[in-house]
């Protein structure tokens, strides 16, 4: 039996991790429960979001683990003001539902795996309608709801849609490792742009100098920003440089005071609904495609009777 999204929303932010998993598992499969959930969501504030993008097997999980313990410790320097829950989005947008990719996440997060402080979830789409792209922003509010204060999203990959969601965050990090190649790669890819922290990990590999040179030529090339993006190395695995990393992020923080942090979410707000709209839309000429209407249209086409541009004004007129 499905529960009602308001029902579980109340036990999810009491800490019933079920309650919080289906409503994710909601947002992930699309349909009337998922606009519940979002229509509740988005009543809610957002958590602070950190994205972390880069190349498979980077060490985004490695550092992502390092970094819950920041979170849950330290939390926000200076203020002193630490989180008391931290939940992990980790999005393969290439993998399907069940990759072992997933497996993978949660292994290497295994530090952290019964701690009741920490959440973390695989996400992926039943290939509902705009994907990943809106099912990720939709999962992050359902964590704000939830009292979630502040959430990481692990993307796999570099691609398009990688960096779409990689860069839905309030602060986005990219990690490379040593060698040229990978910041040619990020460069590439469009993440020079989007990258607020650079991390090269791997540090206790050869050709760190390399890859800073190679991206600091790139950030001097590049357009000039307000925040001029770090560089940040560390060796996730030994645990070096990652409270630099989280100095960091917390850095970035502080950086978007009020002003910035909600003019950045406005334009992604923007982003969000532009993809919304044109979803809608898309299903509503779907829909179309398959009354008798669109039939009688096309056949008066073939005759020579309209054209398609008529047809058009025809078919949106009677919707
Ligand atoms: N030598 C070295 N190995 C590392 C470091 N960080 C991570 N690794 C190793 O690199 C491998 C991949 O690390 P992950 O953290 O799973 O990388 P990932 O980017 O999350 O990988 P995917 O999610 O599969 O894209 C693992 O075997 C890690 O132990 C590091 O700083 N130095
Ligand atoms: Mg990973």
């Amino acid at each position: 039996m499905s529960r009602e999204p308001a029902e579980l929303l109340v036990e999810a932010r009491d800490g019933s991790r079920a309650a919080l998993a289906r409503l994710l598992t909601y947002v992930e499969s699309g349909g009337e429960h998922h606009r519940v959930t979002a229509a509740l969501a988005y009543a809610a504030p957002a958590p602070y979001v950190v994205g972390l993008t880069g190349s498979p097997g980077a060490g985004k999980s490695t550092l992502t683990d390092r970094l819950i313990t920041s979170a849950l410790t330290r939390g926000q320097v200076g203020d002193a003001e630490t989180f008391d829950q931290v939940a992990i989005l980790c999005v393969d947008p290439s993998s399907p539902f069940t990759g072992g990719a997933i497996l993978g996440d949660r292994i290497r997060m295994q530090d952290h795996a019964t701690d009741n402080r920490v959440f973390i979830r695989s996400m992926a789409t039943r290939g509902h309608l705009g994907g990943l792209s809106l099912a990720v922003p939709d999962a992050l509010r359902v964590l704000g709801a939830a009292s979630f204060p502040f959430a990481f999203v692990e993307t796999v990959g570099v691609g398009q849609m990688e960096v779409e969601i990689a860069s839905a965050a309030d602060t986005t990090v990219v990690v490379t490792n040593p060698g040229w190649g990978d910041s040619m790669q990020a460069n590439k890819a469009g993440l020079l742009e989007v990258a607020d922290i650079f991390v090269i990990n791997k540090a206790d590999r050869p050709g760190v100098k390399e890859t800073r040179r190679d991206l600091e030529q790139m950030l001097d090339l590049g357009r000039a920003r307000e925040w001029r993006p770090v560089i940040v190395e560390t060796t996730a695995t030994s645990d070096e440089g990652t409270d630099a990393l989280f100095d960091a992020i917390d850095a970035h923080r502080r950086f978007l005071d009020k002003d910035l942090l909600a003019s950045a979410r406005r334009q992604r707000t923007r982003a969000e609904l532009d993809k919304v709209v044109s979803a809608v839309v898309r299903s509503r000429v779907a829909q179309l495609a398959h009354e008798s209407a669109y039939e009688a249209q096309i056949d008066a086409l073939v005759e020579g009777l309209t054209d398609p541009y008529r047809a058009a004004e025809v078919l949106l007129d009677e919707s």
